[in-house]
C-alpha cells in the first residue's frame, strides 16, 4: 500500500453538497486530515516574563449570535445561538515566523511536521484494520498545495495536496524552500499542539472557537465577514483568499498566490488583521458537528466547546477547530473566511495554509 491510499482515507469529505441540504455532510472540510501521532504538551517552557500584551487588543466582553448568517452555511453553523463572552486580549495578527522563531530558539521545540509519524498513534484515527503503509511514507513531512494545470472536480483534495517530506515551518514549500524575508509572514505547518506549546511558552492560550468568532465580527451583529457585509470581491482588497479559479487559476487580485505579511489588509473593528482568510487559525476547542445544538435554548457564557469530538465524515479521527479561511478559500468550494465557518482537523495535522494567533485573559 503506497501514502496514497492512505492519504485517500484521510482524505476530509467531498466538496460538491449543497449547504443546508438535509443529506449534506455535517460541515466542510478543506484541508485534508494527516493524522500522525497525539502529543503531550509541554508545559515546562519557561513563559513570558513580562506578560506583555504587546501587538494585542482588548476584546471588549458582550453578547453575539453565533453561527450560520446565511444561505452559505453548512450544516454544522446551525442553529444560530446566543453567546456571551467575558473581555480578553487577542493578538492582532497571526503568529508570525519571527515569532515562532523566537519560540523555538529559547525551547528548541521541535514540531510535529519534523518528527517521523507513529504508526502506533496515527492508526487510531483509521477504520480498523487499516494496513500499515510504507516505512518511507512515514517520513517527517508536511502537507503542501500544489495547483492543478486545468480544471478539475472539486470532491478530491487529492489532487491539489501534497504530502512533501522535508516541509515544515522552516521549508514550507519543502526542501529548498525557506523563510528568509518572511519574518512577518504567518508561521505555517503548525500543529494544534505546536500552537499550544508557543501558547503555553508566551504566556498566552489558544482563543475558544467562541472567542475567536466573536472577536471576527469586530462588534458587528450577524454580519458575514470580519469587514462586515460586502462581498469579498467587490471594492478593495479586503482579505487574502483565492480569487479566480480554484485550483488552477489564481489572479492575485489581493496581491498574493499564496501567504501575505500578516497586517496587510485593514484590520477589522476590533482593530484584528487576517481574521479573514491568509491562513486558518486553530482555536482550542473540540470539533463536534452537534455542538451548536446543545447551545440553542440558552445564553452560552464562555463556551469551551464539546468534551469529545465527533465528525461523521471521519468518525475515528478526534478533531479540533480551526477558524477563518486561508489564501485557498474560494466561494467555489468553502467560502471559509465567512464569521461563521467552521473547519476541523485531528491535532496532529498541519499544511501551508494553517497557522495561529494567541489570546491572553484579563
Ligand atoms: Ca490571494
Ligand atoms: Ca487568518
Amino acid at each position: 500500500m503506497n501514502f496514497r491510499f492512505l492519504f485517500i482515507l484521510l482524505l476530509a469529505v467531498s466538496c460538491q453538497q449543497k449547504p443546508k441540504a438535509l443529506e449534506q455532510t455535517a460541515g466542510h472540510s478543506c484541508t485534508p486530515t494527516n493524522s500522525r501521532f497525539s502529543s503531550e504538551i509541554d508545559q515546562n517552557f519557561q513563559q513570558d516574563p513580562n506578560q506583555s500584551t504587546a501587538e494585542m487588543v482588548l476584546i471588549p466582553g458582550g453578547t453575539f449570535n453565533m453561527g450560520a448568517d446565511d444561505a452559505r452555511a453548512w450544516r454544522d453553523e446551525y442553529p444560530k445561538h446566543q453567546v456571551q463572552i467575558d473581555s480578553f486580549w487577542m493578538d492582532i495578527h497571526e503568529v508570525t515566523n519571527a515569532q515562532f522563531a523566537a519560540f523555538v530558539t529559547a525551547t528548541n521545540y521541535i514540531t510535529t511536521a519534523e518528527k517521523a509519524v507513529d504508526w502506533d498513534e496515527i492508526k487510531k484515527e483509521l477504520p480498523p484494520g487499516t494496513p500499515k503503509p510504507d516505512d518511507s511514507q512515514l517520513a517527517p513531512a508536511s502537507l503542501v498545495f500544489v495547483a492543478t494545470q486545468n480544471p478539475v472536480p472539486l470532491d478530491n483534495v487529492s489532487q491539489w495536496w501534497r504530502w512533501k517530506k522535508g516541509a515544515n515551518w522552516r521549508q514550507p514549500e519543502g526542501p529548498g524552500s525557506d523563510i528568509v524575508g518572511k519574518e512577518n509572514y504567518p508561521v505555517v505547518h503548525v500543529s494544534w499542539f505546536d500552537a499550544v506549546a508557543y501558547c503555553n511558552w508566551a504566556g498566552k492560550r489558544l482563543p475558544t472557537e467562541a472567542e475567536w468568532e466573536y472577536a471576527s465580527r469586530g462588534g458587528l451583529q450577524d454580519n458575514p465577514y470580519a469587514w462586515g457585509d460586502e462581498a469579498l470581491l467587490e471594492g478593495k482588497p479586503k482579505a487574502n483568499t483565492w480569487e479566480g479559479n480554484f485550483p488552477y487559476q489564481n489572479s492575485t487580485r489581493d496581491g498574493f498566490y499564496l501567504s501575505a505579511p500578516v497586517s496587510t489588509y485593514a484590520a477589522n473593528g476590533y482593530g484584528l488583521f487576517d481574521m479573514s482568510g491568509n491562513v486558518w487559525e486553530w482555536c482550542a476547542d473540540w470539533y463536534h458537528e452537534n455542538y451548536y445544538e446543545t447551545l440553542a435554548s440558552q445564553t452560552a457564557v464562555n463556551p469551551k466547546g464539546p468534551e469529545t469530538s465527533y465528525d461523521s465524515n471521519e468518525p475515528y479521527a478526534q478533531k479540533r477547530v480551526s477558524r477563518g479561511g486561508s489564501f485557498l478559500c474560494h466561494k467555489s468550494y468553502c467560502s471559509g473566511y465567512r464569521n461563521s465557518m467552521r473547519m476541523k482537523t485531528t491535532p496532529d495535522s498541519g499544511s501551508i495554509h494553517t497557522g495561529f494567533r494567541a489570546v491572553r485573559d484579563l
